[in-house]
């Protein structure tokens, strides 16, 4: 290789050279302040940031520069007319500091070129914390269902002091909407006073379970969630409302009965304003269809709901039904944190977090009482869970040719018949099941 001519290169330091590869000589004279004609290599250092670095000096000017290789080489071969202000490397690999790896950008330009390359990935945040359906509640049998809301609430405060970051919860923080009772009142005022201590948010949408009228579109409902918000700091009620963090608008709204007007409102809602960065969440509280409950009902449709406007949302996050799921790219139902109901025994609750790049990840509560069933009396423990002793279903070995007994559930009349039949089609024993259930509340 034929050996280039050097020359000084680096501008404001005379003596130095910056080659095309990337790599500093000095014809300073060691320990001299005079220059030699000989360029001999410099020593650079890599830094923690990955970056690697030249000392440049003028001892006799006392003038010091520690410079970032990458720049000294564009600086020195690539032209800048439009003044960019970032050097980017084209691998992103900080330690290639070729010519032919180098680039001038914009920050904009550099951050775009990060994002294509998922290089922020490692940077995601969490940034919300996401409940729904607390509940809270006298519960006349087992009642300390509603310390196990305060104890959620407490948890979850701690956790939103300890990430500094708001909780989001979909509705339904009460349960009962007509009344309250007055020892209900005087232990939410505990609670909440010892919750509105700490340095956090709760920003909730009212729930069926909140209201105790018709909710209509646009009239924002008389809640408990709105009333208690006037007079705790922590709490605060965003129906109909547009909470604006950083680059996340949530869009809040109530659960509308039947979801009248509901597709109406949800077009006007504007999701252009802000940043192109701007991400766009949608609080609702309905149900959903393909939803399932913890009970195993599945809801099928759902009334005035058009799901092809939710799209235009970045996110949905959805209160109402119990059992948390993802139920599409961009809809998830929260579910409740705590078991409230029989149904719900066995299955998983918890809370969700929301992150930077709008993924939600959800963390079960496994700390809580739980509902259990039992078959006997003696199975029941003091061990603070929920027992119910279901009566036990004969199991008597049956023959081909059997009598229909009171006993025998109909989906086990259907199975019987379906095996007669040799017919072994699950959706016509579903069906048969169905018609079965159906006739005899029909007589
Ligand atoms: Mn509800």
């Amino acid at each position: 290789m034929a050996k280039r001519e050097m020359i000084d290169n680096i501008r404001d330091f005379p003596g130095y050279h910056i080659s095309r590869e990337g790599v500093v000589y000095s014809r300073w004279i060691k320990g001299k302040h005079t220059l030699g004609n000989k360029y001999n290599p410099l020593k650079a250092y890599t830094r923690s940031n990955g970056y690697k670095q030249v000392v440049l000096k003028i001892r006799s000017q006392n003038k010091i520069r520690r410079a970032y290789i990458h720049r000294l080489v564009a600086e020195a071969y690539i032209p800048n007319p439009l003044f960019k202000p970032i050097v980017g490397h084209l691998d992103n690999n900080r330690a290639n500091n070729n010519v032919l790896n180098l680039c001038w950008y914009t920050a904009q330009e550099n951050t775009n070129q990060a994002m294509k390359e998922d290089r922020l990935g490692c940077k995601k945040r969490p940034k919300f914390i996401v409940i729904s359906d607390l509940h809270i509640n006298d519960w006349g049998k087992w009642p300390s269902r509603l310390d196990s809301a305060f104890k959620i609430l407490d948890y979850i405060s701690d956790m939103s002091v300890d990430l500094n970051i708001p909780v989001l919860h979909c509705g339904d923080l009460f349960h009962r909407p007509e009344s309250i009772s007055a020892e209900l009142f005087d232990r939410v005022q505990y609670e909440f006073n010892l919750l509105d201590q700490k340095d956090w948010t709760l920003y909730s949408i009212s729930g069926n379970h909140c209201c105790n009228h018709i909710n209509r579109i646009n009239e924002k409902p008389s809640s408990w969630v709105s009333r208690f918000a006037n007079t705790f700091k922590f709490l605060k009620c965003i129906d109909f409302d547009r909470l604006h963090i950083g680059k996340f608008y949530i869009h809040g709204v109530p659960y509308i009965d039947h979801n009248i007007g509901l597709s109406e409102y949800l077009k006007k809602i504007n999701v252009n304003i802000g940043k192109s960065r701007s991400k766009h969440i949608l609080m609702l509280h309905t149900d959903y269809p393909g939803a399932s409950d913890n009970d195993g009902r599945v809801i099928d449709s759902v009334e005035n709901l058009n799901l092809n406007i939710l799209n235009k949302f970045d996110l949905v996050l959805c209160g109402h039904i119990h059992k948390p799921q993802r139920l599409g790219k961009k809809m998830y139902m929260i579910g409740c944190p705590y078991q409230q109901r029989r149904t719900d025994n066995g299955s998983k609750l918890g809370y969700w977090i929301l992150y930077s790049d709008l993924s939600m990840k959800f963390k079960e509560l496994t700390d809580y009482p739980k509902f259990i069933d039992v078959y006997d009396e003696s199975e029941i423990k003091e061990d603070g869970n929920y027992y119910t002793v279901i009566p036990k279903l004969s199991s008597k070995s049956v023959e081909t040719k059997h009598k229909i007994t009171k006993q025998l559930t109909k989906k086990q009349l259907a199975r019987r018949y379906m095996r007669q039949q040799g017919d072994k089609d699950k959706t016509r024993l579903n069906l048969l099941t169905h018609i079965l259930t159906k006739s005899e509340k029909l007589c």
